[in-house]
């Protein structure tokens, strides 16, 4: 298969010399595979385009474009364009130029893509790993705490890594994520694009690497619009998982329930001049069949309950609970406000109860009934 090693640089020219010799060394491990390595250049100031075009009239397996600097995300985007449109790339392998990353770790990368892995990590964080020791303990700090809002706030513990750069991956990912990556220009790149791999469903290899601190030239990023993007990314990623996952599909469930519930209790309280307790429990067992079912066979269709012997067992489960719910945490809430305000505040304290039971139900719904293993 074709590999293309993208190699991002912006005033490198002491160290992309060492790193693609570097390379060459390492990648005889490689075998069945072709190889090209990519510069992309961003018109560099201190002239790296000139030292790797003298550097290309030994070796042909090394290219270079060049472009305006927009940022590593940019570069990167068109990077991994070159790769598929121009090169053909079916193993992409990224890494920094600046020697933090060690070329000899390389074929570590290939080997775990060999064995079937579609995109490869390579991990500070973890047993094997590390971070410079001469780093501040600032940077130490802020490298760990940063990596850990990432991975617990995107919701994958189990990948260590987010902000690095040195990966593999297959094809598929650049071609299926090219479009979306355009938005992400800078450092925050590296995060977007492990994320949404990770949703496409990559089979991750995590690479144990040691990250040295750059000797030469300087570093290009900028902290604070980084802090920035990297919070940005995390929370929207959030909400948009919250509106699309089950907690979004929930509230819909639950919008219906809440009508059904309200209608019926309206029309008991209003009409038939019905107690408002007694009202409001024939109005939410309406209400509890409704979500049983919606929930069933929408919300948690993954974990769908199919069997009719089960349907009837989780549903007599599903009554109990959400008897509890309704009637301690609602009624209770209904009870309490006519006792306490009286009779004409009986709406508002539907409301308010409706809220708290909100949250009881999901935890139950998605920890007990349609817990992730029930089949
Ligand atoms: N083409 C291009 N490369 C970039 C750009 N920004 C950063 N790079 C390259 O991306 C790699 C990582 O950038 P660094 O500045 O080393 O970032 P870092 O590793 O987080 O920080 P330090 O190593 O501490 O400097 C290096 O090879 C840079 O030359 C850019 O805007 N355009
Ligand atoms: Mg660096």
């Amino acid at each position: 298969m074709k590999i293309v090693v993208i190699l991002p640089t912006y005033n490198e020219r002491d160290t992309i010399i060492a790193l693609l010799d570097g390379l060459h060394v390492s990648s005889k491990q490689i075998k069945h595979h072709s190889i090209t390595y990519l510069v992309v250049d961003d018109t560099s100031p201190d002239g790296t385009k000139d030292v790797v075009l003298k550097y290309q009239k030994k070796h042909s397996d090394v290219k270079i474009i060049s472009g305006k600097k927009e940022g590593l995300g940019k570069a990167l985007l068109r990077g991994i364009s070159y790769a598929l449109d121009t090169l053909h790339a079916d193993i992409i392998h990224q890494m920094d130029a600046d020697l933090s990353h060690d070329p000899e770790m390389f074929p570590e990368f290939i080997k775990a893509i060999d064995h079937g892995y579609t995109f490869v990590v390579g991990t500070r964080y973890i047993s094997g790993g590390s971070i410079p020791e001469n780093w501040g303990i600032h940077r130490k700090i802020f490298s760990v705490i940063g990596n850990s809002i990432v991975r617990f706030g995107l919701g994958y513990p189990k990948i260590h890594d987010w902000t690095g750069g040195f990966r593999a991956y297959t094809k598929y990912f650049a071609e299926k994520l090219r479009k979306t990556m355009e938005e992400y220009k800078g450092y925050v790149f590296q995060i977007a694009f492990l994320h949404k791999s990770v949703e496409l469903g990559a089979k991750i290899y995590e690479v144990p690497i040691h990250f040295t601190d750059r000797k030469y030239g300087k570093s290009k990023i900028a902290p604070s619009q980084y802090i920035r993007d990297v919070l940005v990314y995390v929370v929207k990623a959030r909400i948009e998982a919250l509106l699309h996952g089950s907690f979004g599909k929930f509230l819909i469930v639950g919008g219906t329930g809440f009508i059904i519930n309200a209608i019926i209790l309206k029309i008991l309280h209003d009409v038939f001049y019905w107690n408002a307790t007694y009202a409001n429990l024939v109005g939410a067992a309406f209400a509890i069949f409704s979500n049983y079912n919606l929930n069933n066979i929408w919300t948690f269709k993954a974990q769908k309950i199919s069997s009719l012997s089960i349907y009837f067992s989780k549903l007599l489960q599903f009554y109990l609970t959400s008897a509890f719910g309704v009637i301690l945490i609602q009624t209770g809430t209904i009870f309490l406000g006519v006792k306490i305000f009286g009779d004409s505040f009986y709406f508002l304290f539907f409301l308010i109860g409706t809220a708290i039971l909100l949250v009881w139900n999901y935890i139950i719904y998605s920890k007990v009934i349609w817990k992730k293993n029930v089949s």
